[in-house]
């Protein structure tokens, strides 16, 4: 029988250990399917970080490494510099990203770094029991502000697309969400942009990917996507945040 559809080779065989609903699945097959598409699969090397998605290393079939409390863009960096033309690639989720790992992040995108970023943005800290992360969305309950964030007591949450694109360094981010089939592709053509514009070797390239928590969140994958769409989406636009032209240099 002529086999129409089969996991992507950026995938190894070992099972996913994420609760059901979690876009952290959707997002790693979106990941290993645009390296192999692109051709990158074989010289790839990814970090991950702190968070659910610790054992990303488990699961993509390339080189990885593991770096933890926030350290990836660090780590990517010393991998990057020393293997240029190789695609590398962060793997990270708010609490790891914007929080204790938020010096990290803007210094690499400052710096330019020539690596990817994916973002996973799930507005709470999800290995760890749902505490507020600075993605959290006002009036969104966590275990550590259980009536809800208030500005008053944690300030607005951050942008981080937005922040980083501000950085000359940044050359390319976008915020996407994989709920639904339009919205996965389009997904995966963030994901591959990013890719492409790592390896001419513009700047440093980002893609947040608002995500779900089901388990967190204390809802079903359904009313979590849903939720995302109505809430998340509100806050956090979709969209092409930064294109920067290839300069003439680079050309
Ligand atoms: C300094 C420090 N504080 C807290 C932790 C515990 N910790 C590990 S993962 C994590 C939260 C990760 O959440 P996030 O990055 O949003 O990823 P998710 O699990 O939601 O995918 C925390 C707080 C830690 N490892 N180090
Ligand atoms: S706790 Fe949340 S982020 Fe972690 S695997 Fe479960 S649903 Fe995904």
């Amino acid at each position: 029988m002529a086999i129409v559809y089969q996991k992507s080779a950026g995938l190894t065989d070992k099972g996913l250990h994420y609760c059901p609903g979690c876009h952290h699945g959707i997002i790693h097959k979106l990941v290993a399917e645009s390296l192999v598409e692109l051709g990158l699969l074989d010289g790839a090397i990814g970090v991950c970080p702190v968070g659910c998605s610790v054992f990303a290393y488990k699961y993509f079939s390339c080189d990885m490494m593991e770096a933890s409390h926030g350290r990836a863009p660090a780590v990517a960096t010393g991998i990057k510099r020393t293997h240029p033309n190789q695609a590398v690639f962060t793997y990270q989720g708010d609490g790891d990203l914007a929080s204790i790992g938020a010096a990290e992040i803007v210094h690499a995108a400052m710096r330019g770094e020539k690596f990817t970023t994916i973002f996973v943005n799930n507005a709470i800290y999800g290995m760890t029991g749902g505490q507020m992360a600075p993605t959290t969305l006002i009036g969104q309950r966590a275990t550590t502000c259980q009536s809800g964030r208030t500005v008053e007591q944690a300030g607005m949450p951050i942008r981080v697309a937005e922040m980083l694109s501000t950085l000359d360094g940044c050359v390319y981010a976008e915020r996407v969400c994989v709920t639904d089939i339009a919205n996965l592709n389009k997904a995966k053509k963030a994901i591959k942009t990013a890719f492409q514009k790592q390896m001419a070797g513009e700047g440093f390239t980002f893609v947040e990917v608002l995500s779900t928590c089901p388990t967190n969140w204390g809802m079903t994958p359904l009313k979590a996507n849903q939720w995302l769409k109505e809430n998340m989406a509100a806050y956090y636009p979709l969209g092409v945040i930064k294109d920067k032209p290839i300069s003439a240099e680079v050309k």
